[in-house]
């Protein structure tokens, strides 16, 4: 073989080689989950309304039997994301549907409501709630909790053998589910980390693994964007 025959041979593969990395890097970028806004067009100073659920199993995509939150973009569609976009300086007063069931805390200290320094108190279908005792009753499904800005928010569990408990997402209001109520202030600017603090990963090891280091089902970020 000659050796331009050889030179265009190895070039081929090589750009074969690059294409199949090309590929594999946009597939990894388009499976990360949508960022949903809130911060476009919203008017400074208005608190801003944040409905959420989290579910047992999501019911669809790549991992249907994952734990997940949800969440309800401005046009009332419930998006399969943990990443939001928020204005800065605002009010948020977020409402948790709660639609998984629960286990006792590994840390009694995250039954602890925790809003930040500008935070409301939080309700539990509608009474006050300091603090969940997750050893009684459903326990504690998930958290909802953004460490950087000192808000953790437990979510008590549904029971889950209830005749109408929620299988797949969207759940609806219908099925078993806790209502959680909060306010909290964002600050100025960042990107901050939130999470849940149970381990809910359930088939993982020690319940940390799976959806609960998977963006888009157990954690995510709450980013703070001019509007
Ligand atoms: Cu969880």
């Amino acid at each position: 073989m000659s050796r331009n025959a050889r030179i265009s041979i190895a070039g081929a593969l090589f750009a074969v080689a690059v294409g199949l990395v090309v590929m594999t890097v946009m597939a990894f970028l388009r499976s990360s989950p949508p960022t949903v806004n809130f911060a476009s067009g919203h008017q400074a100073g208005k608190p801003l309304d944040l409905t959420v659920q989290t579910v047992g199993s999501i019911g669809y995509g790549e991992h249907p039997t994952w734990v997940s939150y949800l969440i309800k973009a401005p046009d009332g569609r419930w998006v399969h994301t943990t990443l939001w976009d928020v204005p800065p300086n605002t009010r948020l007063n977020v409402t948790i549907l709660q639609f998984d069931s629960g286990s006792p805390l590994r840390n009694p200290f995250l039954g602890l409501y925790m809003t930040g320094p500008k935070g409301s108190p939080a309700t539990l279908n509608g009474k006050p709630i300091q603090v969940v005792d997750a050893t009684q009753g459903n326990g504690v499904g998930h958290t909802f909790s953004i460490p950087a800005l000192n808000v953790n928010v437990p979510l008590p569990g549904v029971d889950g053998n209830a005749k109408n408990f929620c299988n797949a997402a969207p759940c609806q209001t219908n099925e078993a589910h806790n209502t959680v109520q909060f306010s909290f202030v964002t600050p100025g600017s960042g990107s901050f980390r939130w999470q849940c603090f149970v381990p809910c990963g359930l088939a993982y090891l020690f319940g940390n693994g799976g959806p609960m280091q998977t963006i888009g089902y157990m954690d995510g970020f709450l980013t703070v964007v001019p509007a």
